[in-house]
């Protein structure tokens, strides 16, 4: 038996959300890559335009839909367009998600409110959208990016952990609602990874930067090409039996106290 052929995802629809650049676009790229036709979403004309030239010049015909995940009429119409141009969602990525770092006594209700919306009320919105096609079609992958604020908490992130705790649970109880229909719903939990949201915390001399790399056990800040792997594993058939699970990828600083000073 080809061993690879479990890991391959030639003839499936992936919908990656908020893969304009950053962690959605190396899934994205990744699940390309592995055969699958891509479709993403992003809000501005701009992202959109520089999206759909970075995945030509990878090679990747994807299919780009503007869209704001909170609004359950546009995510509703996106997956009817993507039903209509590619075919049924068979593997949905709940990647696009906004952090806002604000002392939580200083944060508005309205600020909480718009990451709750974004990072945990979305994931629910697109799945809802996307679920019954996969019960008609009898499989679908669901993976949710979710973090290390799953698990943890720190200053300044309490509408992100929040979030990010809840759609760790919303990934379980999808897994507990529709894995009889032979859905599995998994998270990914990426440790803290070099992209634009947490380009803030990297600036030079800032002193997260050595706090991170003296928490992780790998020194260095993950990459998204980091996140393909794992997230091509979650969405084949390598990992039919796989459910509810949250896959940490982090470099093994949710394991590690930290390096002695
Ligand atoms: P990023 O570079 O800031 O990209 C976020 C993406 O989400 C953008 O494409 C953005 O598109 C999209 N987005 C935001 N709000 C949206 C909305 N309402 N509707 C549609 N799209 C929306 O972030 P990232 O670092 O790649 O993170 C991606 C995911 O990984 C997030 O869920 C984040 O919480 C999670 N994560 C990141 C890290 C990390 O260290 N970077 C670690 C753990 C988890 P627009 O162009 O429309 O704004
Ligand atoms: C922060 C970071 C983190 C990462 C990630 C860690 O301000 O602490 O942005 O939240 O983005 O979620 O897994």
């Amino acid at each position: 038996m080809d061993y690879l052929k479990q890991f391959s995802l030639e003839g499936k629809v992936a919908l990656v959300t908020g893969a304009a650049y950053g962690i959605g676009y190396a899934i994205a790229k990744a699940y390309a890559k592995a055969g699958a036709k891509i479709a993403f979403n992003c809000r501005g004309e701009k992202h959109m335009s520089e999206a759909i030239e970075a995945y030509k010049k990878d090679g990747i015909d994807a299919k780009g839909y503007y869209c704001d995940v909170t609004k359950e009429d546009e995510v509703q119409k996106m997956v009817a367009d993507i039903e209509k141009e590619l075919g049924t969602v068979d593997i949905l990525v709940n990647n696009a998600g906004i952090i806002k770092r604000i002392p939580m006594i200083e944060m508005s209700a309205e600020e909480f409110r718009q990451v709750v919306d974004i990072d945990l009320n979305a994931p629910f919105i697109v799945s809802k959208a996307v679920i019954p096609g996969m019960i008609k079609k009898g499989h679908g992958k669901i993976i949710n990016i979710c973090s290390m604020m799953s698990e943890l908490g720190r200053e300044t992130v309490s509408a992100y952990a929040a979030a990010k705790g809840g759609l760790k649970m919303l990934t379980r109880n999808i897994c507990s609602e529709y894995g009889s229909a032979n859905i599995q719903c998994n998270g990914i939990g990426p440790g803290y990874i070099a992209t634009p949201q947490t380009a803030p915390l990297r600036t030079e001399g800032h002193p997260f930067n050595s706090f991170i790399l003296s928490k992780t056990p790998a020194n260095r800040w993950g990459t998204p090409e980091d996140l393909e792997g794992p997230a091509i594993f979650l969405a084949s058939d390598a990992s039919n039996f796989v459910n509810g699970h949250i896959l940490y990828v982090d470099g093994g600083i949710l394991a590690y106290i930290g390096k002695q000073p």
